[in-house]
């Protein structure tokens, strides 16, 4: 390929073409029941929407919060896609996934029509068509131990599905020991408040347990913008001496998703959460004090991305992923990306959905594609204009490193069960 246009063509092609794993996700397995959303009043009620509803409409949150879920839907689609132009991106997200199913996708009717439609799918194959429209092989889970209603689903041995890996999520244990120690201690585990060597070792034998119950492909947490390591902290020694230790028995990286300000406004609840800058030391004092670690890290800040590139350059351990939450933008999207590509080549992840309900993953990675197409063709116009030919087979290679090879390796998906 010489020119641009056939560049762009074959970039075009081959992100088509190639299927991508979704690596972090708040979609569940079918066998996970009724904690998977999916339809259109679950797509509707996003929190993301529910953030912009209140910015366009006389209702109070607290009137929002006392209506049924069909009458919040009905709110938001008449405010946000009837009253106004769904111009944002999670608004236009909706439009784009009305589209894909060949819905109508305005005025007061296509709520209507939309709700008889996704009423009919049967789940199972629903999914397998979502995630062919969206272009992915497999999506990642969050799953939480300590969660009241996931808990006993996998205690009770939930069947493996192939289109889903499960991720064991510790923001109760991390963030939250002091209030939730107990629900650890009545699995029957011996812990308490006050972090002893033997407690410690108990809690590596709660994570080691689920380890072998879920399979994880990596242990996760989100963090907020003021998090320090290390510190004089319940959260500190327990990710030194509990949840690191176990990572590494199992083969399997820490994720950290850091930056959340939680509940900024607390009166729109999940909408309420902000982003704040993080301190990249205590990131690099964990790079540096854990080298047999790895770490799969998305920051929440825009304020952090140049930082944090220059950060991976120091550490192999260390794997950037995502554009992530408030970062989801294609404004932002096409910064991140191209200062990653210039300072990191193609060792990083770029993008992930976060999608909490099953077809969001339609627009999220139908935009990650037109975002990232010209990207990455004038990725390749530069290198040829100095000099190298760019084959379709280097194209494709690059775009599977990016979207399937690196989490793969990094998250040793194939490497044998410890
Ligand atoms: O902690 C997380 O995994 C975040 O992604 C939060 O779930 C956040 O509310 C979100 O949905 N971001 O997209
Ligand atoms: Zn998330």
């Amino acid at each position: 390929m010489e020119n641009s246009g056939s560049i762009r063509q074959t970039v075009e092609q081959e992100l088509e073409n190639i299927r991508f794993i979704d690596i972090h996700t708040h979609l569940f397995k079918p066998s996970l029941g009724a904690l998977g959303l999916w339809g259109v009043d679950e797509l509707l009620t996003y929190h993301y929407l529910e953030a912009e509803l209140f910015r366009s409409c006389d209702l109070k949150p607290e009137q929002y919060w006392d209506l049924s879920k069909p009458q919040r839907a009905q709110a938001i689609w008449k405010t946000l896609f009837v009253e106004n132009t769904p111009v944002s991106e999670s608004a236009r997200g909706v439009v784009a996934v009305l589209n894909a199913f060949g819905l109508p996708t305005e005025g007061k009717e296509a709520l209507a029509e939309a709700r008889k439609f996704f009423a009919e799918q049967k789940l199972e194959e629903h999914i397998g068509r979502v995630f062919e429209l969206a272009g992915i092989s497999e999506a990642v889970m969050t799953n939480d131990p300590l969660d009241p209603n996931e808990a006993p689903l996998w205690e009770a041995g939930t069947s493996e599905h192939p289109l889903f890996h499960a991720v064991l999520r510790l923001d109760r244990i991390l963030e939250g020991w002091s209030e939730n120690w107990r629900h650890v201690e009545a699995k029957g585990y011996k812990v308490e408040a006050c972090l002893s060597g033997k407690v410690l070792a108990e809690v590596r034998r709660f994570l080691s347990d689920w380890c072998v119950r879920m399979r994880p492909v990596y242990m996760a947490v989100s963090l907020p913008d003021t998090f320090q390591f290390p510190e004089e902290s319940t959260r500190s020694h327990l990710l030194s001496n509990a949840v690191l230790p176990v990572c590494h028995e199992f083969r399997i990286p820490l994720s950290l998703m850091i930056g959340v300000r939680r509940q900024v406004n607390p009166a729109i609840r999940l909408a309420g959460d902000g982003v704040g800058k993080a301190d990249l030391r205590s990131l690099e004092n964990l790079c540096r004090n854990f080298p047999n670690n790895r770490f799969l890290v998305s920051l929440l800040s825009r304020e952090n991305q140049h930082e944090f590139c220059v950060l991976a350059r120091k550490f192999r351990n260390l794997m950037p992923f995502g554009c992530w939450w408030f970062l989801n933008n294609p404004s932002i999207v096409e910064e991140i990306t191209r200062e990653r590509i210039e300072m990191l080549g193609m060792s990083f992840i770029p993008q992930h959905s976060d999608a909490r309900v099953l077809e969001q993953v339609i627009y999220k990675w139908r935009n990650t594609r037109r975002t990232l197409a010209p990207i990455l063709a004038n990725t390749y116009s530069l290198l040829v204009e100095d000099g190298r030919t760019v084959t379709r087979e280097q194209v494709r290679a690059d775009i599977t490193r990016l979207f399937r090879k690196n989490f793969e390796n990094f998250a040793c998906i194939n490497c044998p069960i410890p």
